[in-house]
């Protein structure tokens, strides 16, 4: 199977966790695109969507899938997010697509958090991929200077603006053996918006795609 097909696999799978008459949370980028896809299938059994990201959104409503403001919202029942690596304790590195704020406040929303893979994203440690953190545009010097402290290496994403008007810079070369304590820490910067460590809230259920078919870890 090619990655892309093992992503289709594990999204599928998560439909299998809606419940009829829910808002559901959807997260943003390739592989939530495949449960976006699937979710159109079932759109008459849902409520609506909240989504992480304006791409969402617009695919989401495109399939007559009706988008909620999370402000309308009390609560969601279920988040389908992706991420770009997650570790055996369910801590992810996410916003390689640089939705990440807004897939964290999704996702502390939500009573669960189904994190949909292909069995890539599988790590031991976090932090080959490198860590997304947003940050306030006057504020980006000074973010990377104290991210560069923390021992990676600081890199402005060129050209790119997030869905809140903000900056994001990668940081590359970390190894990042207490995702809890780091999450903390790079988000106690002056300037930091938030950062790509979903460890404080981690993911609950894994749907893993591999060449087995698809791994229910929880
Ligand atoms: C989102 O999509 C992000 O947090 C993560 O960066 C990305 C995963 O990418 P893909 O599904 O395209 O592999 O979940």
């Amino acid at each position: 199977m090619t990655q892309d097909e093992l992503k289709k696999a594990a999204a599928l799978a998560a439909l299998d966790y809606i419940e009829d008459g829910s808002i559901v949370g959807v997260g943003t980028g390739s592989t939530v695109n495949h449960f976006i896809d699937g979710l159109a299938g079932m759109r008459n059994r849902i409520r609506g969507a909240v989504s992480s990201s304006e791409a969402s959104s617009k695919r989401l409503a495109a399939h007559g899938i009706q988008v909620f403001d999370l402000n309308d919202i009390d609560s969601i029942p279920v988040y389908v997010d992706g991420a770009d690596e997650i570790d055996g304790g369910f801590a992810m590195i996410k916003g390689g697509g640089g939705a990440l704020t807004r897939e964290k406040i999704v996702a502390a929303v939500s009573k669960r958090f189904v994190c949909i893979c292909d069995a890539s994203k599988r790590v031991l440690t976090l932090g080959r991929f490198p860590l997304p953190v947003e940050v306030i545009p006057m504020a980006r010097s000074h973010v990377a200077r104290e991210l560069a402290r923390l021992g990676g290496e600081p890199r402005l994403r060129e050209g790119f603006v997030t869905d809140n008007g903000n900056l994001i810079v990668d940081v590359h070369g970390l190894a990042i053996s207490d995702p809890v304590s780091t999450e903390t820490r790079i988000n106690q910067i002056v300037g930091v918006v938030t950062n790509g460590l979903f460890a404080e809230r981690g993911a609950d259920l894994l749907l893993l795609a591999g060449s087995q078919g698809v791994e229910r870890l929880q």
